[in-house]
């Protein structure tokens, strides 16, 4: 290891992430309720036609449902967690699933057997000296709350929600100190399925039904934020983007605008989330769209005096946008669609490698808050091979890290304030965009393929040593 200081801080948070929906299993164990993705096929069956359907999939009974397994994370996370802490990782992000604690969304009880999973995984990380990063609803309203109120909708979801945030913040006080309300808050408006257990099918004006749950989700934030800081004021608390810049495609004018227009759809949650006021933007925006949202007396103090601590985001790649309509080079990224960007190579579920776009969307970032950021997801989904020596060689993986990791501590020398990085699906699970098993991540391999076969043993790719190195010296090494 060099002799020469780091770039970034001595504390800095090296670690990895995943989510309970993903990764856990046991879907019905222990007096689980169902989760939104426990509903859905995966890609080759469907998933996207699901996504958009979530009532019409209730009723259909599908041959293979990717999430009731996953890669077992439930009974395995020992395992997992020691695999984790021999790389080096200081902390761990996870999610806590909401139908695990309240099986039905809007009981009054807990249940006492979810409870002490998370227990135990907190205490597991602990052994390791590894802090636990929790997103309170990762993709996880449950779907009975969908079939009674369909979802976040109804503003009784805010209630719902501050009961499970109340017996956790209470539960694991002194265990989990870093929380996140919502992860990728912005993709409601994307997958209002995912994001707020919501059915816009029959809906008059989708976008009103939308940002309405926006509300209501914004708001429970703020009251989430508010709780935890009662009862432990030792508590961070941010909120979670889906980030990543849209550049313009030329130096139109028109395509500048355009693309602030696109910023700004994903920059609205945070705006309210860090500043405490809907942004002057929006009025226009709601009258053009017919959107006329219900706020309840309370409501504006409640967010203006609840600002988020810092503010966390994933960043996979930049995106593009052109105000032509007759421009339509479009590649789909699973969530966004976006156009090609000649300068860009793409994964192969055309999702465009743009490092540099980390450090122009973390300088963007900050620059419109000034508070602390928080990478939580990063990386690159590829398809591993397993060798007949059984070793793994994702040098496409090391590399698509490198390059982001250099360019953060770039920003970090730009003057970014920076608490931590946590790659994605830092041991491999279900994609969420497609629900294959295939479309990995991971420093640890897992055997299982689509359809649900392979032993589950966990192995170490080649990104295993070499993000360990990483982490060693504290991103010296890369
Ligand atoms: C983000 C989600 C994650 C994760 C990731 C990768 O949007 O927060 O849950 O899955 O994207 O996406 P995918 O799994 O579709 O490759």
């Amino acid at each position: 290891m060099s002799e020469k200081q780091s770039v970034l801080p001595e504390n800095f948070l090296w670690g990895g992430a995943v989510a309970a929906n993903q990764c856990e299993g046991a879907y019905l164990e222990d007096g689980k309720g169902l989760s939104p993705v426990d509903i859905l096929p995966d890609a080759a069956h469907g998933r996207w036609e699901a996504l958009e359907h979530p009532m019409k999939t209730l009723e259909t009974k599908y041959d293979f449902y990717p999430s009731h397994e996953s890669i077992d994370f439930y009974h395995r996370y020992k395992e997992d967690i020691k695999l984790f802490a021999e790389m080096g990782f200081k902390c761990f992000r996870t999610s806590i699933c909401w139908p695990r604690i309240f099986p039905n969304g809007d009981d009054m009880i807990p249940n006492e057997k979810g409870l002490e999973f998370y227990d135990n995984l907190f205490d597991e990380c602990k052994k390791y000296g590894i802090e636990p990063l929790v997103t309170i609803n990762h993709f996880d309203t449950p779907v009975e709350l969908m079939k009674k109120y369909n979802g976040w909708k109804d503003r009784r979801c805010i209630d719902f929600y501050l009961r499970f945030c109340d017996v956790i913040f209470k539960r694991y006080k002194g265990k989990v100190k870093y929380w996140m309300t919502f992860n990728e808050i912005n993709m409601i408006l994307h997958i209002p399925f995912f994001g707020g257990g919501i059915d816009v099918t029959n809906e008059e004006n989708p976008l009103q039904t939308k940002y309405q749950a926006a509300h209501h989700q914004l708001v429970a934030s703020a009251m989430a934020t508010k709780l935890g800081h009662e009862i432990d004021p030792e508590n961070k608390i941010g909120c979670m983007l889906a980030a990543g810049q849209t550049y313009p495609y030329t130096c139109n004018p028109e395509d500048i605008w355009k693309s602030i227009e696109k910023n700004r759809e994903g920059y609205f949650f945070i705006d309210i989330q860090s500043r405490g006021y809907y942004p002057s933007y929006s009025k226009r925006f709601f009258e053009e769209n017919n959107i006329k949202l219900e706020l309840h007396e309370g409501d504006e103090k409640v967010l203006r005096e609840n600002t988020v601590d810092y503010i966390s985001f994933s960043y996979y790649s930049s995106r593009l946008t052109s105000a032509d309509p007759q421009n339509n080079s479009k590649t789909e990224g699973n969530v966004f669609s976006t156009m090609k960007n000649p300068y860009l190579q793409a994964s192969e579920w055309g999702w465009q490698i743009d490092p540099l776009g980390l450090r122009i969307t973390m300088n963007e970032i900050y620059d419109r808050y000034q508070k602390p950021l928080f990478i939580v997801e990063n990386g690159l989904g590829a398809v591993d091979t397993v060798e007949p020596d059984g070793s793994i060689n994702d040098d496409y993986r090391i590399e698509y890290l490198r390059e982001h990791v250099r360019e953060m501590k770039e920003a970090v020398l730009d003057g970014v304030e920076l608490m931590g990085y946590t790659p994605w699906g830092c041991i491999d699970l279900i994609s969420a965009g497609t629900g294959e098993m295939k479309k990995r991540y991971g420093f640890i391999y897992v055997d299982r393929d689509n359809d649900g076969n392979g032993t589950l043993e966990r192995s170490r790719k080649k990104s295993f040593e070499w993000y360990k190195q990483v982490i060693a010296s504290n991103g010296e090494n890369i």
